[in-house]
């Protein structure tokens, strides 16, 4: 008992010191709109003082705080980088994360936090949040409602809450940062055990519900351009307990209710399903990019939707990230991406920044084909290491997270100018490019005709398939 007492007394201490540390550097205010400026005319601003703002320097640089590859203005088959790109910060992991891990306490200590989830350092947290998209030259966030401000007692003190936190995003945005989306966190208060619109307490359902319609009424306060859905626990850990038809019944009606809202509100942002297969239920109901289509499609919400594919989670279902965003752009429903990747040798959500170039280009060749991801982007859903502790690796981890995607789209244009890979796929399918071929595809060939044919034919001549070649012409790219 004695020593967690120490323990703890050695922990705020730590946070003392920080705080007196971090009064240290000179500072000026962090509203985006003032020109505080230092002797060389860099903005210092408050929370960040050792950080310039970051700039392009190209691929020779060795200056960590620099782009190698993402430079915002250029243009890349004909559209600048920062309109493919879209790039945004997810509030969550790069302001509420902790580093705590099932087995140890938190690792971030930053100067500005107080150790509180009060009101004042929620709104000191969004002047941070803005200090550092202005430093990074990101201008897009995504937030989820409990993330930004503290849950109250009740509904009506935590919307309060909300209100006036949103207020003051509102006046920080300005007109040089937007919001890409907003959501509501359904998942970590105990009310939300068994899931939010598909718990089997009613009240839980009628909480759930209170809860994203006033999200949804600050997300479009805000201008954000999309609404997102990332199923929490909407899932089941057993089926001896669970209805699972009426589950998803209730998650069909929770929509439903949400699109007439949109429509109440006037907010024309997209709203977004976020497929994820296990963690923290071990089965996740919006389970990849093909379950979510067919349960919109089911329940005739296929054209209200679109997803939010995570790459982290596109590999929990067994699947790649290009895969997903391969098979989300065919059915009409890339919305969003959220830039991620796991380890090969973890089983779960890790969450980390990308930086396997070969992952980004495939990623890049499908949003490309999709022409971008507008009105949805690229959210850095991804968080430092819990070893990583200096607030310098929250822009390292960003840099390198948009110089990869930018890499990757500087590969996926090289390989569609050069059009070989192109070409090998095409010729792959060029039997269907005849008189035949097109009459299958426009579903006006029966098997008496196939029939006749195949007799008329013989045993087809089958060619290869060009995997090596075609893996050899992807690495000439990278
Ligand atoms: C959880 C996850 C969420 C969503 C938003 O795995 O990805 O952060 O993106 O709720
Ligand atoms: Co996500």
């Amino acid at each position: 008992m004695k020593s967690a007492k120490f323990l703890l007394l050695l922990f705020s201490l730590n946070i003392v010191s920080n705080i007196v540390t971090a009064a240290a550097p000179p500072t000026c205010p962090a509203d985006i709109g003032s020109d505080c400026a230092t002797d060389s005319g860099e903005w210092t601003g408050e929370f960040f003082p050792g950080i310039p703002k970051i700039k392009y320097e190209g691929p020779s640089s060795k200056n960590p705080l620099s782009f190698k590859w993402y430079n915002a203005e250029e243009e890349i088959l004909g559209k600048k980088m920062k309109d493919w790109m879209r790039f945004s910060v997810a509030f969550w992991h790069t302001f509420r994360g902790t580093g705590g891990d099932p087995f140890g306490a938190p690792t971030k200590m930053w100067p500005w936090e107080d150790g509180t989830n009060s009101l004042a350092m929620a709104k000191r947290r969004m002047r941070v949040n803005f200090e550092f998209l202005e430093k990074i030259g990101v201008d897009k966030w995504c937030f989820h409602d409990r993330d930004i401000a503290p849950d109250g007692k009740t509904i009506e003190e935590s919307n309060a809450n909300l209100d006036e936190v949103v207020a003051l995003a509102k006046e920080l945005q300005g007109k040089k940062i937007s919001l890409l989306w907003g959501t509501s966190q359904l998942f970590v208060h105990p009310r939300y055990m068994h899931g939010a619109a598909t718990s089997p307490e009613l009240g839980t359902y009628v909480y759930a519900a209170a809860q994203v319609k006033k999200a949804m009424e600050v997300t479009h306060y805000l201008g954000g351009e999309n609404y997102v859905f990332w199923g929490g626990r909407e899932g089941y850990q057993s089926l001896l307990n669970t209805d699972m038809e009426r589950e998803l019944d209730h998650m069909a009606r929770f929509f439903e209710a949400a699109i007439a809202y949109k429509k109440k509100i006037g907010f024309n942002g997209t709203l977004l399903i976020e497929p994820k297969p296990q963690e923290p239920t071990k089965h996740q109901y919006d389970w990849d990019a093909a379950t979510a289509a067919n349960f919109l499609r089911k329940y005739g919400l296929i054209d209200e939707f679109k997803l939010n594919i995570e790459c982290n989670h596109a590999t929990l279902s067994g699947h790649s990230c290009h895969h997903e965003v391969e098979t989300a752009r065919i059915n009409g429903l890339l919305g969003n991406i959220d830039a991620n990747t796991g380890d090969p040798q973890v089983g779960w959500d890790t969450d980390q920044f990308m930086m396997d170039v070969g992952e980004a280009t495939l990623v890049m060749l499908t949003v490309i084909k999709n022409g971008g991801l507008a009105p949805g982007g690229f959210n850095f859903d991804a968080k430092l290491r819990r070893e990583s502790t200096d607030v310098e690796d929250l822009f390292i981890a960003h840099i390198a997270g948009m110089d990869t995607l930018a890499r990757g789209l500087r590969n996926a244009a090289k390989l569609i100018e050069d059009g070989s890979l192109g070409e090998l796929v095409r010729k792959r399918y060029q039997s269907f490019d005849t008189e035949l071929g097109a009459q299958i595809e426009a579903g006006k060939a029966d098997f008496e005709l196939l029939e006749k044919k195949a007799i008329e034919w013989g045993e087809p001549k089958v060619g290869s398939a060009k995997q090596e070649l075609a893996e050899m012409i992807f690495q000439s790219a990278l």
